[in-house]
């Protein structure tokens, strides 16, 4: 094979990776100290909290009776509701449960360090006050409380950062915007960009001007943002606030990548990522979607993906009435009781030096349907770093003894996060092996810390 055959093929496989994961990781990038700067507080928090609320939340998942499949949020859509007639839920949009203060204290009770909440979703209804469209809760409801004001107001007092997801391009109350089709016809014949400088481009001004510091905006579905259109939005960000984050679904490259809704890639990579994830099925609220993770689930998860050097944000949607599913309250909260206690595994903490404790590639290097190479995952354990520190969480009883990858490092001592006893550490035939208590302490996750000798682990060939 020649070298630019090579090149080809390489080129070829990237492209077809990128192409087949969506919003997915691009080929490495060069190292942009402003956007590593930005980054930092992101790449430490590792969990946050996703709010999807709008009108949604009134039909739960029905229409006239019927029963609309899929997502709660996607109810206008998958129903073919005509915009007059979606329109008058905000007549009866009026959650007098609504305590922002609540929700925030419910985040942090949970540990997750970050908030982002649905400011427009796709049905282009805004939970702020706009005086680019009177499609707000301020103007065409009669709660009339600006919910973004209230919240950015509660996080501001708990000292936890808040981002805005917003729809810059499905808007499906717009005749111009993309995704209503019913109402208004094919997208391809819309004046596309009379709505995005209309409504889409003010209202991303109004977020970043009325609403004190904004971690990030989480852009979603880039349909036709092509040319310019994208980095319109980027040079509005930056120009109001440039530390804000831009996510991976803009239509042009953002600070970090987002993956698939719900994908947890199977590596580790080490550029800034996170995974938007639901914690039943549905984002916006439905109530006939029950089928909670459960916390040791959540859990798992969670460690997964600090373990591959990626974030985790977890979704809650909360009812009409402003209440936030008991459900997700509980299960949120006992992963956060988890944490009170093990955060030091996860806060701040670096990827596993290791990989194999991840699973397995298919032997014959089958790929899933985006692309992925298809894994055998393996669940029993995970590993996360600090500068001296392996910290390996257990899910399931590890066989006694437990052998740890070889590496070069010497080991120091070893000992249960949780309450600080020692767990026995020995060397047998060049491997260090755990002793580990059993049963384990707690059964949904135990972590045992490793110390060792230098920041680093270094690998010997096995
Ligand atoms: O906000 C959440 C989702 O509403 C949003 N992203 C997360 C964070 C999202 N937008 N699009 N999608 C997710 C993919 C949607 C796919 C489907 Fe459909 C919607 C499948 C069925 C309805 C589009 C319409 C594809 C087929 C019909």
């Amino acid at each position: 094979m020649t070298q630019r055959t090579k090149a080809f093929l390489l080129l070829l496989g990237v492209a077809l990776l990128g192409a087949g994961s969506g919003a997915q990781v691009p080929p490495a990038a060069r190292p942009d100290p402003v956007k590593e700067k930005r980054l930092e507080w992101f790449r430490d928090v590792k969990y946050g909290m996703f709010i999807h609320w709008g009108l949604y939340a009134i039909p739960a998942g029905q229409w006239n009776g019927t029963r609309s499949p899929g997502l709660g949020e996607w109810v206008m859509f998958r129903s073919r509701v005509p915009v007059k007639e979606y329109e008058q839920l905000a007549a009866q949009f009026n959650p007098t449960k609504f305590n922002a203060d609540e929700w925030v204290k419910l985040a942090k009770e949970a540990g997750m360090k970050y908030i982002v909440i649905t400011s427009k979703h796709h049905d282009g209804f805004a939970l702020f006050k706009s005086a680019a469209s009177p499609y707000n809760v301020v103007d065409a409801t009669p709660f009339k409380r600006d919910i973004l004001k209230e919240l950015s107001d509660a996080c501001a007092r708990a000292g936890i950062r808040l981002g805005f997801y917003y729809s810059q391009s499905q808007d499906w109350h717009e005749p111009n915007g993309a995704g209503n089709e019913w109402d208004f016809g094919p997208d391809d014949k819309k004046d596309y960009d009379r709505y995005l400088q209309g409504k889409a481009e003010p209202q991303i001004r109004e977020l970043l001007t009325h609403y004190g510091k904004v971690a990030l905006i989480w852009f979603d579905t880039p349909r036709m943002m092509t040319g310019d259109r994208p980095h319109r939005f980027t040079r509005i960000v930056r120009q109001l606030q440039p530390d804000t984050l831009i996510d991976g679904r803009l239509g042009a490259e953002g600070d970090y990548t987002s993956t698939g809704d719900n994908v947890i890639p199977p590596n580790v990579n080490g550029q800034a990522w996170e995974v938007p994830a639901t914690i039943n099925h549905t984002w916006g609220y439905r109530t006939d979607d029950t089928d909670w993770k459960s916390p040791g689930q959540i859990a798992f998860k969670l460690i997964d993906i600090v373990s591959k050097g990626g974030n985790y944000l977890l979704n809650v949607g909360p009812m009409a009435d402003g209440m936030i599913p008991q459900a997700s309250q509980d299960i949120l909260r006992t992963v956060g009781r988890w944490l009170q206690v093990n955060g030091e595994a996860v806060y701040g903490a670096g990827p596993t030096p290791f990989g194999e404790e991840l699973g397995e590639a298919s032997a014959r290097g089958a790929r899933d349907i985006r692309g992925d190479a298809l894994m055998y995952q393996q669940i029993q354990w995970r590993v996360t770093t600090k500068p001296g520190k392996l910290y390996i969480t257990f899910f399931d009883e590890p066989r006694a003894p437990f052998a740890l990858p070889a590496v070069r490092n010497s080991l120091k001592r070893a000992y249960r996060l949780a309450d600080k006893q020692p767990v026995e550490l020995k060397m047998e035939n060049g491997r260090a092996v755990l002793n580990l208590e059993r049963p384990i302490i707690d059964p949904m996750a135990t972590v045992v810390v490793v110390e060792f000798d230098g920041a680093t682990i270094e690998r010997t060939k096995s």
